[in-house]
């Protein structure tokens, strides 16, 4: 059985083969202009960066290495292929697909995680310095502090130091990757107990368990099975959603002047902590309990109208719909919506029934509304509800989670932009008198 270094490895040479043949044939070919528009506009649509993991199409959704979502719930190995009890796909699964390009055996994603495992035990500095936080201080702070803590054991940073190769830079910047992902179970999990007074409070980690369910464990749902099974899907499907998005961009940026993983993905995370990207799915959940508030349990379609028409006219975005690329709803929305209706206790959820049928009434206002370019469900409008079905009401805590899973995505790309040499990312930017200078030209 392959190990997932031996697997990346091997991906390495045709990668870097791929490239040099590219930047022969196509060096000088055009992508497309560069309008004002682009520029005052967040950049959108511009063709401006290399992202191996994933690619993002406005009307299929997201394909990872070229399998949808539905592919992925098709071929990746879940816990009962590694002799665990579950049927949705591992993020360890996911990882590996992420990070070569292929589908992982079973006995390779068995071994990964007992190496994840193996490797998840935080170092008594670091829970030092989670313990000192403020119990009042956000979780996602906490979470991207932690995370840049343990650059203290970097073998990049060491490496780096040492003077090794620049051909071999991807080598200790995927043993960081590793480490740092086995370890963010077990950051969260502490966070999590410091904050709210859940979980076991001392991470114990089972070696026999797959990531999500040593996080499970340590979080106080070790016994829930429907919420272990739904962690996995979440942590799988929000891994990556390609490269232009705040968090993984932002890893990329970062990671282009050499700092390590762990300062790379820390700021990933504070990008992430934004109420317009990853905070949104904390937002959803208070959001729709006001709502629920309101309008009570069977809530007419009018009477989530209304409530939609308030949220708007207040100034206010409606959490968990539009998108900067997709024009339809969500695939990872449709996901855990199909996760919501194979499992009793959630179909019958008033929770989760109010958010499904928000997600019938809510486009058809936004298109009224006029001004959203995709009225329809991103992932944040369903996952929030289903975590706070199965118990975990602490909604301030949900980007965290949503912290987890974006490392399966950002650090492969990591990884790979250390193996293809990129160099450090650096666009122009202008003034808006240079602007019309230039323009007047
Ligand atoms: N509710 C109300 N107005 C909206 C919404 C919405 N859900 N989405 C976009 N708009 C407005 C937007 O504010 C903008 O208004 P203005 O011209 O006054 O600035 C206008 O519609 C055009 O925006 P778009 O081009 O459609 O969207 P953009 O690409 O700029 O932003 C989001 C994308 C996702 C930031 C935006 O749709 C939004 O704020 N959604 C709500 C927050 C959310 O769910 N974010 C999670 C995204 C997914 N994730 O996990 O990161
Ligand atoms: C994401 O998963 O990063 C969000 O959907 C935002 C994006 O893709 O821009």
């Amino acid at each position: 059985t392959k190990t997932l270094k031996d697997a990346v490895a091997e991906v390495v040479p045709a990668k870097r083969e791929q490239l040099k043949k590219l930047k022969a044939d196509y060096n000088d070919a055009n992508l497309g202009q560069i309008k004002l528009e682009n520029l005052l506009g967040g950049m959108r649509g511009l063709k401006v960066m290399l992202w191996e993991g994933s690619v993002l199409d406005s009307e299929r959704g997201i394909a990872f290495h070229g399998k949808s979502i539905p592919d992925c719930e098709k071929v990746l190995p879940t816990a009962q292929d590694i002799g665990l009890s579950g049927k949705e796909m591992l993020p360890e699964s996911m990882l590996w697909l992420l990070l070569t390009g292929q589908v992982p055996s079973k006995e390779e994603v068995k071994q990964l995680s007992a190496e994840l495992a193996s490797k998840g035990k935080l170092p008594s500095y670091a829970e030092k310095i989670i313990d000192s936080f403020p119990k009042t201080m956000h979780p996602m702070t906490q979470f991207a502090s932690a995370v840049a803590s343990l650059n203290h054991d970097s073998k990049f940073a060491e490496a780096y130091k040492q003077g090794v190769r620049k051909t071999e830079y991807w080598q200790p910047t995927l043993e960081d990757s590793i480490d740092l992902i086995a370890k963010l179970p077990a950051i969260a999990a502490r966070i999590y107990h410091n904050v709210f007074g859940r979980g076991d409070g001392v991470q114990k980690i089972d070696s026999n368990l797959d990531l999500i369910g040593n996080y499970s464990q340590m979080i106080g749902y070790g016994d829930n099975e429907g919420m272990i099974d739904y962690l996995r899907l979440y942590i799988a499907i929000h891994g990556d959603h390609e490269g232009g998005n705040v968090s993984a961009h932002t890893a990329h940026l970062v990671g282009s002047a050499l700092s390590d993983p762990y300062l790379s993905y820390s700021a990933a995370l504070l990008g992430l902590a934004g109420p317009l990207h990853g905070l949104a799915n904390q937002e959803v959940l208070g959001w729709a309990l006001d709502m629920q508030k309101k309008v009570g349990d069977n809530a007419s379609e009018s009477d989530i109208k209304e409530f939609l028409w308030t949220t708007l006219k207040s100034g206010r975005v409606v959490p968990g719909y539009g998108h900067a690329v997709l024009r339809m709803p969500d695939p990872r929305f449709s996901a855990l919506s199909r996760f919501c209706d194979t499992r009793p206790e959630l179909k019958n959820s008033s929770i989760v029934q109010l958010v499904q049928k928000t997600s019938k009434v809510a486009p058809e206002v936004l298109k009224e509304h006029g001004k959203t370019k995709n009225p329809y469900p991103n992932v944040d409008a369903a996952s929030g509800c289903v975590l706070y079905e199965y118990g975990l009401k602490e909604w301030s805590y949900y980007t965290v989670i949503f912290g987890i899973s974006r490392a399966l995505g950002a650090l492969p790309q990591l990884v790979m932009d250390r193996a293809l040499g990129l160099p450090i990312e650096r666009p122009k930017s202008l003034s808006m008198d240079a602007l019309e200078e230039l323009l007047k030209k």
